[in-house]
């Protein structure tokens, strides 16, 4: 059998990787001083992918960065100002303080290359009018990335490939490394997401997700953390309905993007009932809440989200945010139960 172990969600697959490289490790190793247990050519596809997101207490998923760095992919950005407002350890990749080059996949993504159109824009191109080819290839490693050996921003994932077949969009991932702790979740989550989001894109359903991976690996710093998620996996059953994204304009996406810089800076705030009057779906009205429950955590330390604020929110990412910031919770907030597995 040559394909890889395909799983219904991505929760099953992260569990299953950690356990393997906690486990089954083929090397320990220390690449520029970070001790590792690792594992070579580990991949795996998850035949849902919008099934994107891990529901394990233990392992406190940030959901408002996995939005944010899926959004700054695809706001086309690579400042650090926006992305360690949500995430302040990304700072140590910055080569001068302002910018992030090797990790900021949004540029490598939209700007536009000699024949002004971006990669995105070429993929796009190709499967409206080829739904069979297997050229359609963003690729965001450079090679000129090897050229300083002390570059602190090396791209880690080679690129992505969509294949679009029977009216069906599949993606695969090609990375070089992948921390199985930290980085495949936001990796996956953001990866998925471009998936979906090019699929409404082009009018199409959302097919299968690939992730193959050089060297997957976990820092020994995380192994803890790793055997918690793993033992916390097998007891719990927290699982609840997907949102589709919609398809979506660049002007709407625009419009979000404002909103979000407000909020991060402490411009404007949110209530419930602004919502419908923002010009966006409810499916980003759902991301700005996201993004709104984080101002008043980093803005307002002193005090409890606001329990108006957290009950307009999906049942699911009531309990990411319960389980991640349960200190800064409402008193008498009822964390939801969720399906079981
Ligand atoms: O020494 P090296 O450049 O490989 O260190 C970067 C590490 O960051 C990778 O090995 C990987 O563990 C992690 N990483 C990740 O998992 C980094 C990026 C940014 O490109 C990513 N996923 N997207």
């Amino acid at each position: 059998m040559l394909n890889p172990e395909r799983f219904g969600r991505f929760q099953d697959a992260y569990v299953a990787v950690l356990a393997q490289v906690s486990e089954g490790f083929d090397f320990t190793v220390s690449p520029r001083g970070n001790a590792c247990r690792e594992c070579l050519n580990v991949s795996f596809v998850v035949d849902d992918p919008r099934d994107r997101v891990v529901y394990i207490a233990a392992r406190r998923v940030n959901i408002v960065f996995c939005f944010a760095e899926a959004l700054w992919y695809l706001w086309g950005r690579d400042d650090l100002e926006m992305i360690s407002y949500y995430a302040p350890r990304l700072a140590r990749y910055s080569a001068d303080g302002q910018r992030l080059r090797g990790s900021a996949y949004g540029p490598k993504l939209f700007a536009p290359g000699g024949d002004g159109r971006s990669q995105w824009d070429r993929v796009m191109g190709l499967l409206a009018g080829e739904w069979g080819s297997k050229r359609a290839v963003v690729s965001f490693f450079q090679p000129a990335e090897l050229t300083d050996a002390g570059n602190p921003d090396v791209s880690c994932t080679l690129g992505l490939q969509f294949l679009l077949r029977d009216q069906r969009l599949h993606a695969a991932a090609f990375m070089r490394g992948n921390d199985a702790v930290i980085g495949l979740l936001s990796d996956v989550f953001s990866f998925t997401f471009l998936q979906e989001f090019m699929a409404a894109q082009l009018g199409v359903g959302l097919g299968s997700y690939a992730h193959h991976v050089g060297s997957m690996h976990i820092n020994d710093t995380d192994t803890a953390t790793a055997t918690a998620a793993i033992e916390n996996a097998a007891r719990e059953g927290a699982r609840f309905p997907l949102p589709v994204m919609p398809a979506t304009s660049w002007h709407e996406l625009k419009v979000l993007e404002q909103i979000e810089g407000a909020l991060r800076r402490g411009e404007d705030q949110f209530t419930s009932g602004d919502l419908a009057g923002l010009g966006v779906h409810p499916y980003w009205q759902q991301v700005v809440l996201l993004f709104e429950v984080y101002r008043q955590i980093t803005h307002h330390r002193d005090l409890p989200i606001r329990a108006a604020t957290l009950e307009v929110l999906e049942p699911g990412y009531q309990w990411l945010i319960a389980h991640r910031w349960p200190k800064a919770l409402p008193p008498g907030f009822t964390v939801p139960a969720g399906a079981l597995r």
